[in-house]
């Protein structure tokens, strides 16, 4: 029987497997939806980010295809405040558009993913895989499972392997830290001080693009703790518990300034937490200058 589960290793396998092929399947909608929904929606998410229209189209999309998966038993989104239960084991949280504030200047986005032995808000160790999709000039899947990390490329939802072994390189290349210096703790700004004349800045405004440049290069992505929000932007449920079960697979590590992101156990749903993912000696010293 699986970790925690009161169902077989073969069907939580068999779920896992049908979730990853119908996220890969919606993509080529999701792309047109980003073509044809680029307007404003005039409402905001659960956490007050503005929702455009392709934010919910991608939403719907996901949604209707995700919890039609007999063994999915709940789907959880940044772009909804409740989540929607019906019957199965496992459980999906989505970013189903992430970064799509770079929809106006035809910047990179992606949509991230997360597929859990129980339903959200719950701890990151309870992650049996994650992957997240990047809408680029290809669109590519990244998804680890089982201690491996394999990128595709999607042709028309299809997937094709092209690394069955993602790993983050030894020597780190580029760094990638939200907020803007002005609104860093001293803490970070001296950490980021250093770094900024070791690595090159990569900074695109969408998690998924800049995680991905993480993963091909080396190097780290944060979006830190900032002195007028400790808790920082991003969301432990849809982006920093799967962000981590990746980067950690991959051997990087992942902290919130002090532990692994997967320790986590959020009270709410839209919780945010500092974040910092990357090689495992820039993420040691990242804590060490926390301290
Ligand atoms: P900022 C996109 O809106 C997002 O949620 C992440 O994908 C990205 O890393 C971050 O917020 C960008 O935030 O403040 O730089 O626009």
């Amino acid at each position: 029987m699986s970790k925690s589960l009161d169902i077989s290793t073969t069907e939580a396998e068999q779920t896992v497997t049908e979730v990853i092929d119908t996220i890969a399947a919606t993509t080529p909608d999701v792309r047109r939806a980003v073509a044809d929904y680029r307007g404003q929606s005039n409402s905001v998410n659960p956490t007050g980010d503005d929702q455009l229209a392709a934010d919910l189209r991608a939403d719907e999309l996901f949604e209707q295809r995700v919890l039609d998966i007999d063994g999915v038993a709940s789907y959880a989104s940044e772009e909804r405040a409740e989540v929607k239960t019906t019957d199965g084991r496992l459980h999906v949280a989505m970013d189903p558009l992430d970064g799509s504030s770079n929809l106006e200047p035809n910047s990179g986005m992606g949509t991230i993913f997360g597929v859990y032995t129980g339903q959200p808000p719950t701890v990151g160790t309870n992650l049996l895989a994650a992957g997240f999709v990047i809408y680029g000039p290809i669109t590519s899947m990244v998804v680890a499972r089982d201690g491996t990390v394999r990128e595709y490329i999607l042709e028309d939802g299809d997937k094709r392997i092209v690394d069955d072994e993602v790993s983050v390189p030894e020597d780190p290349t580029v760094f990638g830290f939200g907020g803007g210096v002005d609104s860093w703790t001293d803490e970070f700004e001296s950490y980021a001080e250093d770094v900024r004349h070791e690595l090159k800045l990569r900074y695109g405004g969408a998690m998924v693009a800049d995680i991905n440049q993480v993963l091909t290069y080396g190097g780290i992505f944060s979006y830190p703790a900032l002195e007028s929000r400790p808790e920082g932007k991003l969301r432990v449920q849809f982006e920093g518990h799967p962000m981590a079960y990746i980067l950690e697979s991959a051997g990087g590590r992942s902290s919130d300034g002090e532990q692994s992101l997967l320790e986590i156990e959020p009270d709410e749903l839209h919780e945010r937490t500092p974040l910092y993912l990357g090689n495992d000696d820039l993420i040691d010293r990242l804590e060490a200058n926390m301290d």
